[in-house]
């Protein structure tokens, strides 16, 4: 084990892992907060373009070797790291809620997510892979088979950040890549902790490489020659960023999976038990802050009183607090950007006159976790106290308002508790229209008892993922996760991620002494 050396610990500023080791870097330092408490977790040294250089170097040398295992071989240390996430898995999941903020038990799902998905790449090494194809010459056999592409560059977001990184890196790796993975500044300590995890379970030095850092060691990772493929989960304003600069450099692929202004649809056939719970998860889990979380609730007029009574009233109620308190729904924004962005949105909403139905933006001093309003003074001192009055604490904004594409707030995503009730009339198509309404497709659900409204919904929906009489978040790794329109490019995860890692070949061998070819053309050499 190649733990970090003792003058590294000491120095207390973490460093990268690059060639199977960890790193001290040179760039200088960030840290990385509790959102809760305004403290410092850990202190990191942020990459540097040489940085950057030296883990993709490493991971061009080690490629030749790994691609050069079996698939079975490569996916046994993947079954190592399996088994580290699982031993760590209450230590890991704490360490996400420490970091991200989002309460402890989807800190505990985000390192199952990460193991699932873990299972879900060693496992299919001993599935077939690829397709035995028939040749138009009996002769001949044809089949499709693929090669890895090499160094695949890892960009990951800080509210999933420990399972998007092994959706990224899982497939990469067992398709015989090497990864430069960099996490989101916001949740470097979970970044730390799985590079032990990789360091533990004996993966070859250079075969897996983390940079710590910023957006501009992120962007050295798109911009470098040795990167063959770049995975990005994150914002989309980033997102299209990454995928001009790949489209512009040829040979090298992207996929990347963005936002959404996700909705839910709720017919006049709803359940409303069912419609609110929906509603509720999907909108306030993990606070707003899934990519697939909901900002618009699409309402028919003849439940939409019962719907907005019932709604209004849990947001009202909804335990915002202590993310490690098992009594909690929502824990605090991720951080002080999150905040300013959240509450300009709420504003805007205002601006453009929509009618409030939940204010909770500003939580008040009763709402913040027990026994620690009496360092509110502190936190006014702008001192960290690590008290909860530092804290990016936000609750529910909920509002009502006609259906407008020229209100900003209905249209663009926030990644937060903001939420639009917005009724609508007439049959369900109508209530698709308005979904369908915005620039971007990620995820959705409808709510009905009506099998044809589900199906017209299945059939017209512009997502990539879709639900019926369930919240649009908790997706399976199964599924393939990414979005349409301005959602996303490809999709970084399971199945769909080997498109991106593999070269597909056609391979076709002649079994016969003689050439036949196909589409009639004659093998004949004519001479003079
Ligand atoms: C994200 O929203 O950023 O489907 C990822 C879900 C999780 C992944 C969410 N499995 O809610």
């Amino acid at each position: 084990m190649s733990r970090e050396s003792t003058a590294q610990r000491e120095s207390g500023v973490h460093g990268h892992y690059v060639d199977g080791e960890f790193r001290a870097g040179d760039g200088d330092t960030f840290e990385s907060l509790n959102p809760a408490t305004g403290e410092t977790i850990a202190t990191f040294r942020r990459g540097t373009e040489r940085d950057v250089r030296a883990a993709t170097e490493a991971a061009e040398r080690a490629f030749e070797q790994w691609r050069g295992l079996s698939y079975i071989d490569r996916a046994e240390f993947l079954w190592e790291v399996f088994h580290e996430l699982r031993d760590r898995h209450e230590e890991l999941g704490e360490v996400v809620t420490r970091e991200c903020g989002k309460e402890i038990g989807e800190g505990k799902a985000d390192v199952t997510e990460a193991w699932h998905m873990v299972e879900w790449a060693a496992g299919n090494a001993r599935h077939p892979h690829g397709d035995v194809v028939p040749s138009e010459v009996a002769g001949k056999d044809a089949y499709m088979r693929r090669n890895p592409r090499g160094v695949v560059g890892c960009i990951t977001p800080w509210n999933f950040p420990v399972a998007i990184p092994f959706w990224h890196m899982a497939t990469s790796l067992v398709e015989g890549n090497t990864v430069v993975w960099k996490p989101a500044e916001q949740t470097p300590y979970c970044g730390q902790v799985i590079a032990e995890i990789f360091d533990d379970a004996g993966v070859p030095p250079g075969v897996f490489n983390l940079v710590q850092g910023h957006g501009d060691a992120g962007a050295a990772i798109v911009e470098d020659d040795r990167v063959d493929t770049v995975l990005f989960t994150g914002s989309a304003e980033v997102g299209h960023g990454v995928a001009e600069r790949v489209a512009a450099q040829p040979g090298k692929n992207a996929s990347c999976e963005m936002g959404g202004k996700n909705a839910l649809v709720v017919t006049a056939e709803a359940d409303m038990d069912i419609a609110v719970r929906a509603a509720m998860m999907s909108s306030f889990k993990t606070t707003g802050q899934r990519c697939v979380s909901t900002e618009r609730l699409i309402v028919h007029e003849d439940v939409y009183e019962e719907f907005k009574r019932e709604f209004v009233d849990l947001a009202e109620r909804v335990a915002v607090g202590d993310p490690l308190d098992e009594g909690t729904f929502m824990g605090p924004l991720v951080d002080a950007e999150q905040v300013e962005k959240f509450h300009e949105y709420n504003e805007t909403a205002r601006e453009l006159g929509v009618d409030v139905l939940v204010d909770r933006a500003d939580l008040d001093p009763g709402a913040i976790p027990d026994g620690h309003e009496d360092s509110a003074a502190s936190a006014a001192d702008g001192e960290r106290s690590g008290s909860y009055a530092n804290g990016f604490w936000a609750g529910p904004f909920v509002y009502e308002t006609e259906w407008d594409t020229d209100k900003r707030c209905l249209t663009e995503e926030v990644f937060g508790p903001h939420v639009a009730l917005v009724e609508y009339s007439g049959d369900v198509d109508r209530g698709i229209e308005i979904h369908n309404d915005v620039a971007y497709g990620l995820t959705g659900a409808v709510i009905s008892e009506d099998y044809r409204e589900i199906n017209r919904y299945r059939d017209r929906a512009e997502v990539g993922l879709a639900y019926a009489n369930l919240p649009c978040i908790g997706a399976e790794v199964q599924l393939p996760f990414g979005g349409v329109k301005r959602s996303g490019v490809g999709a970084p995860h399971a199945r769909e991620a080997i498109e991106a890692v593999t070269e597909r070949t056609a391979w076709t061998v002649n079994n016969d002494e003689e050439i036949e070819m196909a589409q009639g053309l004659s093998a004949d050499i004519i001479t003079e």
